[in-house]
Parts: C-alpha cells; sequence; structure tokens
C-alpha cells in the first residue's frame, strides 16, 4: 500500500504519483459501483503489484473542490488578467474571487502580457482592489519578466489557473513546464484562441501542482446565502459590525458603513457595484429554488 494523487483522470482509469512513479490506476470494485467521481487532486492510497498498475483502494477526505476548473484540494488559484487582449473582464474577476473566498482558497491576480499592455489602465483597475489584501503580480509569457517572482509563489500549492479565454493562462504554464507543451492559442482568430485548453491534468511543479483551465467568460456562483456575501469582499470586513442594522446588506439601509466605505474612497466603487449584481443574482436564484 502506497498514498499518492490523482493527476489525471481517462475513463474510469486514473494516472496517480506516488514518489517518482507515476501509476495506471483502476477503481476497486465498490468504487466503481458508487457513482462518485475522482478528481485530479485528490490524495489517494493505493495498491501495486510490483509494476506500474495499480488500484485505488481509499480516497481520502478532500479540503475542498472546483466544479470549474474539476480539481480537487486547491489552496491557490491564480486569476490571470491581461493588460492588452482581451480587455479585462473585472465583473468576471469579481465572482473567481468570491467563489475562491467561499472555497477558502488564496487567490493571486497575474496581469499578463505586460510586454504589450497599457500600465496606467492596470493600475487604474487595480485600485479598486485596495483594501482588499489581494496581490497583483505583473507578468510576460513572452519575455519572462515576473515569471520568477510567480514561481516563487507557486511553491508547495496546489495551484489553478483561471480568467477569460486568451488571457495567456497557458502560455504561463509553458514557461513554467516547457517539456509539457501544453496547446495555446491565438486570440481574435477565429475557432482558435478560445478555449483553446480542454483538458484537466495536474503538473508536478516546484514542490505543488499547477492545473491549467479552459479559459471561460461566464461563471455562475454556486447556490449560497446571499447574507454570505459580504463576508466574501475582505475589504468590507473593517466595517460591517457598524452597520446600523446587523442584517445590513449594504444596499438601501440606513447608517450603513459600508456605502459609507465607498464614498470615503475605502472600498472600491466597481467592486461595491459587483457586490450588489452578484447579490441580486444570489437572492433570484433563492427564489427559484425555493
Ligand atoms: N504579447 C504577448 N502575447 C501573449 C502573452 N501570453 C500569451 N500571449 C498570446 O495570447 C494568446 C493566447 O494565449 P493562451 O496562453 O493560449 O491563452 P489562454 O488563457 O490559455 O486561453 P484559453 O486556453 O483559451 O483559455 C496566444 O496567441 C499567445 O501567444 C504575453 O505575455 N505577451
Ligand atoms: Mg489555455
Ligand atoms: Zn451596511
Amino acid at each position: 500500500m502506497t498514498e499518492g494523487i490523482i493527476l489525471k483522470g481517462y475513463s474510469g482509469f486514473y494516472y496517480v504519483l506516488s514518489g517518482e512513479i507515476v501509476y495506471d490506476c483502476a477503481l476497486r470494485g465498490r468504487h466503481k459501483l458508487t457513482k462518485e467521481t475522482f478528481l485530479p487532486g485528490d490524495r489517494v492510497r493505493i495498491s501495486t503489484d510490483g509494476s506500474d498498475r495499480a488500484t485505488i483502494e481509499e480516497v481520502f477526505p478532500r479540503r475542498n473542490r472546483l466544479v470549474r476548473p474539476p480539481v480537487a484540494n486547491v489552496s491557490l488559484i491564480v486569476v490571470v488578467l491581461s493588460q492588452s487582449n482581451p480587455k479585462p473582464d473585472l465583473p468576471l474577476l469579481d465572482r473567481i474571487l468570491v467563489l475562491a473566498e467561499e472555497e477558502q482558497i488564496r487567490p493571486l491576480i497575474v496581469w499578463s502580457k505586460v510586454d504589450v499592455g497599457e500600465p496606467e489602465q492596470a493600475a487604474i483597475l487595480e485600485a479598486q482592489y485596495k483594501n482588499t489584501g489581494y496581490r497583483f503580480l505583473k507578468t510576460s509569457a513572452q519575455t519572462g519578466e515576473g515569471l520568477d517572482e510567480l514561481r516563487r509563489e507557486l511553491v508547495g500549492e496546489t495551484t489553478v489557473f483561471a480568467g477569460q479565454s486568451g488571457v495567456g493562462k497557458t502560455s504561463i504554464m509553458n514557461r513554467f513546464l516547457p517539456e509539457v507543451d501544453l496547446k495555446t492559442g491565438s486570440v481574435g482568430e477565429k475557432g482558435r484562441g478560445r478555449h483553446t485548453t480542454r483538458h484537466i491534468e495536474l503538473f508536478p511543479f516546484v514542490g505543488g501542482y499547477l492545473a491549467d483551465t479552459p479559459g471561460f467568460n461566464r461563471l455562475y456562483l454556486p447556490g449560497m446565502d446571499p447574507a454570505r456575501l459580504q463576508y466574501c469582499f475582505p475589504e468590507f470586513s473593517p466595517h460591517l459590525e457598524d452597520c446600523r442594522f446587523a442584517s445590513c446588506l449594504h444596499r438601501r439601509e440606513p447608517d450603513c458603513r459600508v456605502k459609507e466605505a465607498v464614498e470615503d474612497g475605502l472600498v472600491g466603487r466597481r467592486r461595491y457595484e459587483n457586490y450588489l449584481y452578484l447579490l441580486q443574482e444570489l437572492e433570484e436564484k433563492e427564489k427559484t429554488y425555493r
């Protein structure tokens, strides 16, 4: 018996890394019957017969799981925003950040393509995130700028690269894993550059793992209590206790300290507007399911 991590699954079989060896694994009978799916990132116990084939005997409890991409035990989400083309989609970024907060995954925001973009525009957008505590890094897969700094952030982490299609997620990963040579696309070209990345696989890297994600331009929040949304905006937290009403959702209630913080420039206005938008979306979802 030995322990390992699922790197990739394919029609009922799994590649499991244990030590230096990648085992080709089938499931033990009872796991085949339960419809539960195992994901890249799952920690497992396997039995081997001395060859490179093995059987998954047991799956350990997960710390978390993402639906998109389907990966378990994620500790870091690198959200990639292009400083050039495609234009940064802040509502999408905020959705990913809310998801990360909900799943207790540390987010790191990476500006890509800084060799071609406009730093002034990036700085304006970044100002929206003051007092969030989120870190921003600048990178270019073209020139290599910022990649050493990014690599240091990835040590020991199970990292998912997320963000719009065409921002350069796969290009960054290829700089880190040149031997893998993942397929990249080009922005704007018909049929290419859009969702070039399809398969989910974890790649060992600096003591942790990296997963690429097919770009998405739409992301729905999971069903969550609308009252929890405020806690997914870290820059709100110093103000939440001081609103007049304990039940304040920071919308039209009087004496709302969050709204004051927006007026005082302590909370980014676009962040606040995205909060209101997501709040409404969650409330509508609640109505439909009730
Ligand atoms: N100038 C410049 N172009 C880049 C950079 N990184 C990526 N690109 C280009 O941007 C395009 C898209 O890059 P990808 O790495 O495929 O983007 P992606 O985020 O993986 O896209 P999806 O897989 O569709 O989600 C390609 O044409 C890349 O050559 C960069 O740092 N600088
Ligand atoms: Mg890609
Ligand atoms: Zn309030």
